[in-house]
């Protein structure tokens, strides 16, 4: 009993260790750089939510970015949080963008030339600012995760999570999203996945990573479904069901005490208001995976293509969904991170 309370207590130990040299070593580099707001924030167990940029520099048009990212920001601090927006700029990764950078990084979605940073992204665009090309780059959920636990941010609100491609048993494209909440504990909400990506495969290898998937009940009674995005409902059940900001937060809690490196992914519905039928979005999104095939759009460059089709092909009923589903992730994000920070008071 002694002996593994002591082994038990090492491998903690160590941990920690690990994690804040390698803390250290990167917040000391040239590449990366926390606001003081965020850090200030972080320092003095303020409730801080991580927002991504490649919804910016790879989703929407300029200048609808800026005002979607100001729109985040506000959702946040009105609900008592620090947001921490996430991005590369100029070869540097950045948490907590200030105005500037902000414009900077979203007015390349006009000729877009920024990358789409994921995990594989990171030490390249920021090895290249230091070799003097100074690239600007929007993070994915999987590079934002990344930069959001180097600064000591635990929740992370968005609007879509990446997924196993429909036909991925064989092109293999999987989603980096899903890699990384198998190995970066840090709190994913979202509206879970849109229905262009295959939902059963895609909780499949959720579990197979150890990634906890609840989705929000809100009262409603016994199973409900994970959420496919622009609907409430995709026909598939969520693995766990989650019925406040409470236990999504106690949930965050007891996993960070646990030994696991694991991340959690909480998925909250469209707001019912917004949800656009099944049927509906079904023909669309057909109709868009099959032009990204004839067209030949792989690859990273296959989700950003699938979504901008989806938006043409709804006439832009899809854009107010979406901009409506991830205001209610930021509000979302922000009131489990402050339901946190009193449980690590
Ligand atoms: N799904 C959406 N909207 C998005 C994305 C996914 O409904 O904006 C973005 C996110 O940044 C996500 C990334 O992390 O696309 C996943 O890209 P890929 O499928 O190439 O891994
Ligand atoms: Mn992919």
């Amino acid at each position: 009993m002694l002996a593994s309370r002591a082994v038990f207590k090492s491998k903690l130990v160590r941990g920690v260790r690990l994690s804040r040299a390698r803390y250290h070593d990167f917040a000391q580099s040239k590449f990366f750089r926390v606001s003081e707001e965020v850090r200030d924030a972080v320092a003095t167990g303020k409730p801080v939510v991580s927002l991504e940029t490649t919804i910016y520099t790879h989703g929407f048009p300029y200048p609808d970015n800026i005002a979607l990212a100001a729109l985040l920001e506000s959702a946040v601090r009105a609900n008592g949080g620090v947001p921490a927006t996430i991005g590369i700029v100029g070869g540097v990764a950045k948490v907590g963008l200030n105005a500037e950078e902000m414009i900077e990084l979203a007015s390349t979605a006009e000729k877009k030339s920024a990358l789409k940073v994921s995990r594989r992204d990171l030490g390249y665009i920021c090895g290249l600012g230091l070799a003097g090309k100074k690239l600007h780059g929007g993070t994915t959920i999987s590079g934002t995760m990344i930069l959001s636990e180097l600064a000591g941010i635990k929740i992370f609100g968005t609007g879509g999570l990446g997924g196993v491609h429909r036909g991925g048993e064989n092109s293999m494209d999987i989603s980096a999203d899903l890699t990384e909440l198998g190995r970066t504990p840090v709190t994913v909400i979202s509206s879970g996945c849109k229905s262009f990506l295959d939902i059963p495969r895609t909780l499949e290898y959720l579990e197979t990573e150890g990634v906890c998937v609840g989705t929000f009940a809100d009262g409603r009674e016994g199973p409900v479904d994970f959420p496919a995005f622009y609907t409430r409902e995709s026909g598939i059940r969520s693995p766990k069901v989650i019925q406040n900001e409470a236990e999504a937060a106690a949930i965050v809690y007891a996993q960070s005490k646990l030994p696991l490196s694991s991340g959690i992914h909480f998925a909250n519905p469209v707001p019912l208001e917004y949800s656009i039928p099944k049927a509906d979005m079904d023909s669309v999104i057909e109709e868009a995976v099959r032009l990204a095939d004839v067209e030949g759009y792989h690859g990273s460059d296959n989700t950003p293509f699938v979504l901008s089709k989806i938006k043409e092909l709804s006439g832009g009923k899809s854009v107010v969904a979406n901009r409506a589903l991830i205001e209610s992730n930021a509000k979302r994000a922000t009131l489990v991170a402050v339901e946190l920070a009193k449980l690590e008071q």
